[in-house]
């Protein structure tokens, strides 16, 4: 069997800094080190980090007084940031800068008097964050069905803003409804999408030409994930969202010569050579990366965690 690995896939930069910072606040300050929500979308991550020290919560009324305290890449909302200042928690912002860029740009929006349109799932972290973080009220689409329900007259100033990891096909689409329906609408450029994102749906699109079946490796929390797995599906390869080897079902290689690989921004590569191993144990693989883009982008880490 061949094996093809889409590149690039798994580790955004957004995910190595949240879960350096993790890292660096257990060396620093020792552990118990708090973290609200998973830092990033991946229990293998999580675990890892739990056995060095880390304690995941959902309410920031889990962490006891004074314990530092991460906030999640996918962001929070203002009001989460509130909580934490007025218990005087120590806090380190493990946010996506890339998350922190589309809050601002919506503040923006708010402050020159725009109603403002959230492109996203609802009920993810992030969502929740980018409402929370706008001073003003936001409606929330998910579809092009969704634009023709909003009941705003169309000569409203408006803004649009998206989630960081939606399919760049479907957004394009949604970002070309609320142009179609809006005489003075305001918004990014779908190319503002995040580069990790645009890059992995490109990638697995490449990766898609040459093989029978498609493995995503990922959580099925994880948004970014779920995407590269739909794009399969739509593309028409068999296409599965794996967390690990252990998921892999052996009924879906049976006609497959050629089978891809890639992996959500969350997932780490141990899980890639982990589902490999897997193949192995079903038949002989031989196993090549495709070219594809290459990323150098690194975001710096809080400044109180690269000094002293
Ligand atoms: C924050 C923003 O958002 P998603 O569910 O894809 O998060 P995940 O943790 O899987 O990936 C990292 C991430 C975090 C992506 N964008
Ligand atoms: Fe940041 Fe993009 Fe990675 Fe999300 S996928 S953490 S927005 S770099």
């Amino acid at each position: 069997m061949e094996v093809f690995l889409a590149q690039p896939r798994g580790f955004c930069a957004g995910v190595v800094r949240a879960i350096e910072i993790v890292e660096r606040a257990l060396e620093k300050y020792g552990p118990p080190v708090y973290v609200r929500h998973e830092i990033v979308h991946n229990k293998y991550v999580v675990e890892s980090l739990k056995k060095k020290g880390a304690v995941f919560v959902e309410d920031l009324s889990e962490v006891p007084p004074k314990a530092v305290t991460v906030f999640s890449a996918h962001g929070v909302a203002r009001s989460v940031e509130e909580e934490a200042a007025a218990r005087d928690l120590p806090v380190l912002n493990a946010t996506c800068p890339l998350v922190t860029k589309v809050h601002n740009q919506g503040k923006r929006y708010i402050s020159k008097g725009r109603a403002l349109i959230l492109i996203g799932h609802a009920g993810h972290p992030e969502v929740e964050g980018t409402m929370g973080q706008v001073p003003g009220p936001v409606l929330l689409v998910q579809s092009v069905e969704d634009v023709a329900e909003l009941t705003l007259p169309v000569d409203t100033p408006v803004a649009y803003i998206t989630q960081t990891t939606l399919s760049v096909d479907d957004t394009r689409d949604i970002i070309g409804a609320l142009q179609a329906k809006f005489t003075d609408i305001q918004g990014p450029d779908i190319r503002d999408i995040c580069y990790a994102t645009q890059n992995r749906q490109s990638a697995v699109r490449d990766l898609s030409k040459l093989v029978d079946v498609i493995l995503v490796v990922g959580a099925a929390n994880s948004s970014n994930s779920n995407r590269l797995r739909e794009i399969g599906t739509e593309v028409g390869v068999a296409s599965y969202l794996i967390a690990d080897g252990n998921e892999l079902n052996p009924d879906w290689l049976k006609d497959a010569k050629a089978v891809g690989i890639t992996a959500g921004a969350s997932a780490p590569e141990v899980l890639v050579d982990d589902v490999i191993e897997a193949l192995r144990r079903i038949g002989p693989v031989s196993v090549s990366v495709l070219p594809g883009r290459e990323e150098n982008i690194e975001f710096r880490l809080p400044a109180e965690l690269t000094v002293g």
